[in-house]
């Protein structure tokens, strides 16, 4: 369903990463466009030039035709608020892309684990002999991939509900809605409109593709009668039909009532009960794709997960160092320590930023060997939560490591989930888990 832009007045919303390309598009095909953003903008380079950059102000929209919002802008914006009023069409970057992408898509939404799913999707079609375009919300806008030559199998995109907001057309093969949590109300209103907004996902398929739902999220209930597509669940909790669940120390894959495909449960290797759900959707949708089933474990296995996020950074001395640094607050070092089975010594510290460290008590009781409490907060930490299990404090994350060295015993996981922000030692926390991986790299050299 490809449009004619040509001598078209379009106005771009938002002047980052999606915004430019958008314009570099709109312009490559001849439209005349105005971009605004309600931070001052450098003026645009090269090829943009052509473009005129306008306040960011509704009156711009005299003689506008078509309106492209970055996904930051909310529904609220101004600009957007009245090209609504007066009936111009407003159409998200994915929609205008949909309409010139030429491989079939496969779209993943949800408030959580999408970008893990989006990469683990491109990974197993890669490693299946399949050629395909990772992007989206992951990385790099849909708009930039449509200008280009288009040679892969696949394009596998991330989707926000920022973007389902303004679709039409948009189209996926397969379309996978992982999960909806309360997230982003201050954009979309309300909880109903947020889950409404990613439910638009699936507003376009056919009964030829492949809707993919958590069978665990009450929410999907009603919306399997209103979908089109053939329906796939997942399930972490019960066997569900057609779809895939866990069995003791299997993943069992039920396309149909006649078929079932085993999958060894420990081919996943990045942790959490969340990862094995990002796993299961994941494998229907490759499976969906025809990747074969070997070919799919062999890729599972090997899939690293996301730097910084409990990922597994090596071992020494039979202790497996884990680098979870990106976990900069206490829930996420809850969620971090729900993962590991055996005894953790446990590296928390950096700059506080006001964390409810009590709420970790029972996980530390039950988990934690060692609690060492680095970094500026330590005192802080160790006030509310120091003495439950044996503490020690130390200036910096390099002292902290050594004594975690220390004080495991092999079996133990020296765990780095820091449950504040980096920047007391840091430039961020990528430099912070860096530091930590290269200390365990050296010690096996030491
Ligand atoms: N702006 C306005 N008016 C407004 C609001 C914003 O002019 O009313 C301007 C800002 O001043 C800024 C620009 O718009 O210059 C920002 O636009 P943007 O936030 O859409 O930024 P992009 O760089 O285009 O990034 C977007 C995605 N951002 C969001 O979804 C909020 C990126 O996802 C995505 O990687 C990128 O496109 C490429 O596709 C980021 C994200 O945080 C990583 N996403 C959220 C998430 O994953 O939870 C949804």
């Amino acid at each position: 369903m490809d449009m004619d832009l040509r001598g078209k007045n379009i106005a771009v919303i938002g002047l980052a990463k999606t915004g430019l390309a958008t314009t570099a598009f709109l312009l490559h095909r001849g439209a005349r466009v105005i971009a605004t953003d309600e931070k001052p903008v450098s003026p645009l380079k090269d090829d943009l030039r052509a473009a005129r950059i306008v306040p960011h102000d509704p009156a711009i929209l005299k003689g506008v035709e078509l309106v492209i919002p970055s996904p930051g802008a909310p529904p609220s914006n101004p600009i957007l608020m009245e090209a609504v009023r007066q009936g111009i069409p407003v159409l998200s970057e994915i929609e205008l892309a949909s309409r010139f992408l030429k491989p079939p898509m496969i779209a993943i939404t949800g408030t959580n684990g999408k970008t893990t799913t989006t990469a683990l999707i491109g990974h197993i079609l890669a490693e299946s002999g399949k050629k395909a375009f990772v992007g989206g919300n992951i990385g790099a806008p849909l708009i930039g991939y449509v200008d280009g030559p288009q040679e892969d199998d696949y394009a596998v995109i991330e989707v926000s509900s920022f973007q389902l907001q303004w679709i039409e057309s948009f189209h996926p093969a397969v379309a996978i809605l992982l999960n909806v949590t309360s997230d982003h109300l201050d954009y979309h209103g309300s909880f109903d409109g947020y889950r409404l907004a990613k439910e638009r996902i699936f507003a376009n398929q056919t009964a030829r593709d492949v809707a993919i739902l958590n069978a665990d999220d009450p929410g999907t209930e009603g919306l399997q009668q209103r979908l089109a597509a053939g329906i796939l669940r997942f399930s972490s909790t019960r066997a569900v039909s057609p779809g895939i669940y866990i069995d003791g120390s299997r993943l069992v894959y039920a396309p149909s009532p006649l078929e079932r495909e085993g999958y060894p449960l420990d081919m996943v290797k990045i942790r959490g009960r969340h990862n094995v759900e990002n796993v299961m959707a994941a494998l229907m949708a490759v499976r969906s794709c025809g990747c074969d089933p070997l070919a799919v474990i062999a890729a599972v296995e090997t899939f690293p997960g996301k730097a910084h996020r409990i990922e597994f950074v090596g071992e020494y001395r039979g202790v497996s160092f884990y680098d979870d640094s990106k976990g900069t607050n206490v829930d996420a070092v809850y969620r971090a320590l729900e993962t590991f089975s055996k005894p953790v010594v446990l590296l928390m510290g950096g700059r506080d930023k006001e964390g409810d460290f009590k709420t970790l008590i029972p996980a530390l009781k039950e988990k934690v060997k060692h609690l060492i409490l680095f970094g500026e907060a330590r005192d802080t930490i160790g006030s509310i939560i120091g003495g439950i299990v044996v503490t020690h404090l130390c200036p910096t994350l390099k002292d902290g490591i050594e004594t975690a060295i220390t004080a495991a015993a092999p079996e133990d996981v020296i765990l780095l989930s820091p449950g504040c922000a980096s920047f007391d030692e840091f430039r961020d926390y990528k430099a912070r888990g860096q530091f930590f991986k290269d200390r365990v790299k050296a010690l096996s050299h030491d």
